[in-house]
């Protein structure tokens, strides 16, 4: 039914409204998305801001799905949850309803204008590793090597599970 299927990772964040919420609906809709399923989906991390510290904290989430959509395709249907859930986007590093950012799609590198991958702040976001390491452990990150060793290398303190 699915041909040619790759496991693709999705990080989520928000931090306005009621986030919980935010990140509980966008994994519902990741788990209806066309040509792909939900495979995993991380605890929800409650974490202060990076960047501007005047915003409320984020909640983090990471997802693994198995998707036979093509990157930029993924990319196109990631965006529209973000537009159904209302995304405005104030500042750069600011507060956002909802973000959905592609962080690895399988094993490939890809540069184009609309999509970096591995996503370029992968290695030094501890939101994004900590979920990720929590479902993935021993996950190799192209030129970068595994999640577990990554993590090691970043202050994750502050990254609080909620119940
Ligand atoms: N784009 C390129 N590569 C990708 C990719 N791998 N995944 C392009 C998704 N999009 C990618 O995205 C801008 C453009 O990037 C898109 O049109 C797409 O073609 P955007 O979502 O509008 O921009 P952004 O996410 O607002 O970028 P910005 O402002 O650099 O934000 P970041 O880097 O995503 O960071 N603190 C905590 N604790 N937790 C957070 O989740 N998030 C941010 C936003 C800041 N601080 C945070 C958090
Ligand atoms: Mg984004």
């Amino acid at each position: 039914m699915m041909a040619d299927t790759v496991a693709a990772w999705v990080a989520i964040g928000s931090n306005i409204g009621d986030p919980v919420h935010q990140v509980r609906q966008a994994l519902r809709a990741l788990s209806r998305l066309p040509d792909s399923r939900l495979e995993a989906c991380s605890s929800l991390y409650r974490n202060p801001p990076m960047g501007p510290q005047d915003q409320p904290d984020f909640i983090n989430a990471v997802a693994r799905l198995r998707t036979s959509l093509q990157p930029l395709a993924l990319l196109d249907v990631l965006q529209a949850i973000e537009r159904l859930h209302g995304r405005v986007r104030h500042r750069v590093w600011g507060e956002r309803t909802l973000d959905l950012d592609l962080i690895l799609y399988g094993a490939r590198r890809i540069q184009e204008s609309r999509l970096t991958v591995p996503h370029p702040g992968l290695a030094e976001r501890a939101f994004v590793l900590g979920p990720l390491a929590e479902i993935d452990p021993g996950l190799e990150i192209p030129g970068l090597g595994a999640v577990d060793a990554l993590l090691e290398r970043v202050d994750d303190a502050a990254l609080q599970r909620v119940t």
